[in-house]
């Protein structure tokens, strides 16, 4: 008995490891990841503290009902109480939920406040989701103005795959090992570690949802109304997501790329990048001057 439990108990601490040392999702992953941000991380301590009030709350509810079942049941000769009425039962009851609940509550709360506070930011970008795909534009670095702005959409291999009668594998598409059919984009949203980045989101047509699961929220990207979101990703990685509101025929095929660089390197990736945005944008602006006027 003890034997056939030891495994499936293996299996399951297994499970719960590998999702707390792993950024991305990996298959049979039965608990929510721990992130990469102090916000994350609080998230799932929070989570975690809830989940086990509620074990014993199960515990307790249903341990007291399967004895009253068993100790009082008919057949060893239990008789019916006659009272109907307790007062001071009702209040007990009464009172004790919703002192547990407070208890739930007041921390929850509390990492709300803190989760939706964006004021101090390093950073800022606007996210802007599309049928079916991301634009990221870098607003702001440290009061300047980067001007980056850039489309990410499913990565070409994937999009092949997907297509009726490819005849392609999606299991052959991976990256470091990883398998990444669906998951993979052509330009990743590229930030720095250590940086409170600040998000602004909106949506051009329908409505997205805008989801990286290691940052531990999501947001809905709505036309018309601009959400914000913020985190600081402590450890350089590659964190995927995917568009987490229904948003149409390819909603399946938006997903969402973050890719986390330590601080020099991005500002690296940024001077790069900048010139290059830079020359897009000049050719675009001088093609209506160079038009005939009036
Ligand atoms: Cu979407």
């Amino acid at each position: 008995m003890r034997r056939a439990l030891a495994a499936p108990a293996l299996i399951i601490l297994g499970m719960l490891a590998s999702s707390a040392a792993s950024a991305n999702p990996q298959p049979w992953q039965l608990n929510m990841a721990r992130g990469v941000s102090k916000t994350s991380q609080e998230v799932h301590d929070i989570h975690m503290i809830m989940l086990w009030i509620c074990v014993a709350i199960g515990v307790v509810v249903f341990g007291v009902m399967f004895v009253a079942m068993f100790r009082f049941r008919k057949s060893r000769g239990a008789v019916p109480a006659t009272w109907s009425h307790s007062t001071k039962l009702e209040a007990i009851w009464t009172i004790i939920p919703i002192l547990i609940l407070i208890a739930c509550a007041w921390p929850a709360t509390a990492l709300l406040l803190r989760m939706s506070d964006t004021s101090d930011s390093e950073m800022t970008v606007k996210i802007t989701g599309y049928q079916w795909k991301w634009r990221y534009e870098y607003i702001d670095y440290f009061g300047k103005q980067p001007g980056i702005n850039f489309i990410s959409s499913l990565e070409a291999t994937s999009n092949r795959t997907r297509q009726l009668g490819s005849g392609m594998n999606p299991a052959d598409i991976k990256v470091d090992g990883y398998p990444t059919y669906l998951l993979d984009v052509d330009n990743p949203l590229v930030l720095p570690v250590g940086v409170k980045v600040r998000f602004i989101v909106t949506a051009d047509d329908v409505i997205h949802s805008w989801w990286v699961p290691v940052l531990g929220w999501k947001q809905d990207a709505i036309p018309g109304i601009i959400n914000s979101a913020w985190t600081s990703i402590d450890e350089p990685g590659v964190y995927r997501g995917q568009c987490a509101e229904l948003c149409g025929r390819d909603h399946g095929f938006m997903p969402i790329v973050v890719k986390a660089l330590p601080k020099a390197e991005f500002e690296q990736w940024l001077a790069e990048r900048a010139p290059a945005q830079a020359a897009e944008a000049t050719a675009t602006t001088i093609a209506p001057t160079t038009a005939p006027q009036g």
